[in-house]
């Protein structure tokens, strides 16, 4: 057995000084990876120390807060304003635009705790973010950029201990937890062509409110692969990334309880479809929304916009482009 495997920061070390590049990166990602290891902590002794309670506060997206979700947002926060290299940040977790330093070289977009249903369960939750580069040369730009701009974007399975991330035109790479939490042996990613293996992942319960070419599609397809929803957009993800198929979350529409529709999609642009469809794009997918545009070509209007997704292997995406 071999007990001494690169870590993801010898892994990027190399990748850094093989393109030529800053250290700036380094010290983000190095940010990034604190971050995560804490909040892996917390979830890990969460049960016995009450972490995995509700607060009693509704959060800005509407939904109950729980102390992990709260402390999450915080020890990401903290971590990368440390690293001094991000202007200004976007957190699922906060309105506004989270002002960081005016020197900073990066944007980033975070999800610190996604899938929080299933926090109560001691089940998979994930950190997700993505990085966008700051225009340090020309015309100032600013925070609100299309997914194709991103630099690197990834997600930590928690507490699973994956940790996945794409590099822009250096692929999709996984990692897993050691026991010195170090995140190590790296692992490429390529979304596989076969399609035994191949998953179609979606919430059953809205089918009957998608609109219609796609309640059909699935209807008349379904059958041919296996069905997988763990409810939790990293862990599904990170089971699609492996075996191929497609993910969906079309719009919902004509659901009885008019609260529960969602005409533009439930999952938000910037900090989880953006964030897997680069890392879909990286490992050989694709990527659109239910008009059939590409994700990573959609420049937000606002930085918690929501977005119909469907994410996965090529072949299956554009099927669901052809019908839209
Ligand atoms: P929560 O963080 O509120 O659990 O939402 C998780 C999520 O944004 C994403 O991770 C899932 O893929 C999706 O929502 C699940 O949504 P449904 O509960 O409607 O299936």
């Amino acid at each position: 057995m071999n007990f001494f495997e690169q870590t993801f920061m010898d892994f990027l070390l190399e990748h850094q000084e093989r393109h030529g590049r800053t250290y700036h990166f380094l010290i983000l990602m190095n940010s990034i990876l604190n971050a995560a290891k804490r909040i892996q902590h917390y979830y890990l002794t969460g049960a016995l120390k009450g972490y995995l309670s509700l607060t009693g506060q509704i959060n800005v997206q509407g939904e109950k807060c729980l102390r992990l979700d709260e402390m999450a947002n915080e020890v990401v926060k903290y971590h990368i304003w440390r690293s001094g290299r991000v202007i200004q940040a976007v957190s699922e977790e906060e309105e506004d635009i989270i002002q960081m330093n005016p020197d900073g070289r990066y944007f980033i977009y975070y999800d610190p705790l996604d899938g929080s249903s299933n926090l109560p369960h001691n089940l998979p939750v994930g950190f997700l973010f993505g990085i966008a580069k700051r225009n340090l040369e020309g015309p100032e730009d600013y925070h609100l950029r299309a997914g194709k701009e991103f630099i690197a974007a990834g997600m930590f399975v928690i507490p699973t201990g994956t940790f996945t991330i794409a590099l822009k035109e250096a692929g999709c790479w996984r990692f897993h937890i050691d026991e010195t939490m170090n995140y190590v042996k790296p692992t490429r990613i390529s979304l596989p062509s076969d399609r035994s293996s191949w998953e179609l992942s979606f919430n059953a319960a809205h089918r009957e409110y998608y609109r219609r070419e796609i309640a059909e599609w699935l209807l008349k397809n379904e059958k041919k692969y296996q069905f997988r929803y763990l409810g939790a957009l990293a862990a599904d993800f990170h089971r699609l990334l492996t075996n191929g198929g497609l993910f969906l979350y079309p719009a919902i529409i004509n659901h009885p309880n008019p609260k529960k529709n969602y005409p533009e999609g439930k999952l938000r642009l910037m900090y989880e479809a953006a964030v897997v469809s680069f890392m879909c794009q990286e490992a050989g997918g694709l990527a659109i929304n239910e008009k059939g545009k590409p994700i990573l070509e959609v420049v937000p209007k606002h930085h918690h916009q929501r977005t119909t997704l469907f994410v996965g292997s090529k072949e299956l995406v554009e099927e669901i482009a052809s019908i839209l």
